[in-house]
C-alpha cells in the first residue's frame, strides 16, 4: 500500500541561519487541502493518484514492465557511476543527480513515441538513456570531451540530440518550457500527430517562462504534457516557501487544462498518468500538467553536503527507492525472477563501467574547429 507518504506528512520549513526545522502538514496550505476531496479535484479535472495503492500487475503487458525495470536499472547504475566519477576527479564540474527521479524518466519514456518530441532539464539522465543517448556520451558531457554531444563545447549537463528528437537543457531555468511549446505549436501547425513532453523541477513552476509556456500551450490547445518533478526541494529552498498552491497538478485549473499528480516513485503510476496524458493529448484534447512527487536524496549537486535539509525527511523517503519498490513487485508478480534481477543489476553495473572507460579514453575537441556551428557573419 502506498498510504504511506512521506511528503505530506512533513516538510522543512528553512531559517534565517540557513538551518531547516520540519514541520508536520499536510501540503503548503492544509486548510486548502482539506477541501480538495475526490469530488471536487474530478469536477475541475484533476487527478491525485498519489495516495492510491500500487497497481495490480497481472494484467500488464511483461514486457513494458521489463522496459520500465531496465529503464530504472541503467539510470540507477549511471546515476552511481557518477556519483563516483565526481568524487574520484574525474568530471569538469558538479553532477546534478538524478538519484530516487528514475521512475519518474522511465514512465514518461515508457509512454512517449520515438518521434514525440522531449525537452529535459538536469535531472532527467534516465529518460535520455532510454531514448537513445549512449551513456559514455552524457559522462563525455562533463568532461568536456569530444564525443560529447556538444563536442566539448559543453563541460556540463547541456546536452540534447535534435537527431534523437531531444532538445538541449537549457542553463537558466525552466526556459525549456516556452521551446516546447513551439515544438507543440510546429506539431499541431504542420497537422502532425507528435506530442511534445517537457520537465521542470517544483522551484521552476515560480518563474514566468514556466507561465507563458502553459498558458499559451492551453490557450491554443497544443499536443503537450508538462511534467512537474516536485522533489520538495529547489536548491535550498523547500516547498512550504515555493507555493502555497495545494499541489503543483493542481495549478492546471487556472490555465484551463488537465492535470494530474502521481506517485513520482512508483515508475507504473508514472506510466499511466503519462499514457492517459499523451494520448489525450494527440488526439486533440490539449495540455495536462502531469505532478511526480518524489525526493532529491542529495544535495542539489554533488558539491552541495544538503546541511539544510533535515534528516528525518532523508530517513522517510529513504524507504520510497523507486528502484528497489519497482524491483521488488515485479519479483512477487513472476515477471522476473530474483537471479534476473541480480543479473540486469551486475549487467547495468558493467555497462556503466565501460561507458566510463569509453569516455576516460575520448579525446578533448580538437580546438581548431572551436568556431564550427557560429552562424555569425
Ligand atoms: C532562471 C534561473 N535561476 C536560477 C538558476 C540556478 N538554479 C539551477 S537549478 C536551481 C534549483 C531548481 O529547483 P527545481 O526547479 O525545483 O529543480 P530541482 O533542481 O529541484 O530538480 C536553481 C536555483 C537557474 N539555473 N536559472
Amino acid at each position: 500500500m502506498a498510504t504511506s507518504t512521506p511528503a505530506k506528512r512533513t516538510a522543512a520549513k528553512k531559517n534565517t541561519d540557513n538551518t531547516s526545522t520540519v514541520e508536520t502538514i499536510a501540503s503548503p496550505d492544509p486548510e486548502l487541502a482539506s477541501k480538495l476531496t475526490p469530488e471536487v479535484l474530478a469536477a475541475i479535472d484533476v487527478k491525485d493518484t498519489y495516495a492510491n495503492p500500487p497497481a495490480e500487475l497481472s494484467d500488464r503487458d511483461p514486457e513494458l514492465l521489463k522496459k520500465l525495470y531496465h529503464g530504472v536499472i541503467r539510470g540507477r547504475a549511471f546515476e552511481d557511476r557518477m556519483h563516483s566519477m565526481y568524487r574520484s576527479g574525474d568530471l569538469l564540474g558538479s553532477y546534478y543527480s538524478g538519484n530516487w527521479h528514475e521512475a519518474i524518466g522511465a514512465g514518461i519514456m515508457a509512454a512517449m513515441r520515438d518521434d514525440d518530441w522531449f525537452a529535459p532539464l538536469h535531472r532527467d539522465v534516465t529518460a535520455h538513456l532510454m531514448r537513445g543517448m549512449p551513456p559514455e556520451q552524457i559522462m563525455a558531457s562533463f568532461m568536456g570531451k569530444a564525443i560529447g554531444p556538444t563536442g566539448g563545447r559543453d563541460g556540463t549537463l547541456h546536452y540534447g540530440r535534435l537527431d534523437l528528437r531531444t532538445y538541449n537543457p537549457p542553463s537558466h531555468i525552466p526556459a525549456n518550457f516556452p521551446v516546447a511549446t513551439g515544438f507543440a505549436f510546429a506539431s499541431k501547425y504542420r497537422g502532425e500527430d507528435t506530442v511534445t513532453v517537457a520537465i521542470c523541477g517544483d522551484g521552476s513552476t515560480s518563474r514566468a517562462d514556466f507561465h507563458e509556456a502553459v498558458n499559451l500551450a492551453a490557450a491554443q490547445d497544443l499536443p503537450i504534457v508538462f511534467v512537474v518533478q516536485n522533489n520538495q526541494w529547489a536548491y535550498s529552498t523547500p516547498l512550504p516557501l515555493q507555493t502555497h498552491s495545494a499541489t503543483f497538478a493542481i495549478k492546471a485549473v487556472a490555465y484551463g487544462i488537465h492535470g494530474i499528480k502521481v506517485d513520482g516513485t512508483d515508475a507504473v503510476a508514472v506510466y499511466d498518468a503519462m499514457a492517459e496524458a499523451i494520448e489525450r493529448a494527440r488526439s486533440g484534447g490539449g495540455a495536462t500538467i502531469v505532478e511526480a512527487v518524489t525526493m532529491r536524496m542529495h544535495g542539489h549537486a554533488e558539491h552541495d553536503p544538503a546541511d539544510y535539509v533535515p534528516r528525518e525527511m532523508l530517513e522517510e523517503w529513504s524507504k520510497k527507492d523507486p528502484v528497489e519498490l519497482l524491483e521488488k513487485r515485479l519479483i512477487d508478480a513472476k515477471v522476473i525472477t530474483e537471479d534476473e534481477a541480480k543479473q540486469t543489476r551486475e549487467d547495468a553495473r558493467k555497462w556503466a563501467i565501460e561507458a566510463r572507460k569509453i569516455a576516460i579514453a575520448a579525446p578533448m575537441p580538437d580546438p581548431s574547429n572551436i568556431e564550427d556551428g557560429i552562424y555569425a557573419e
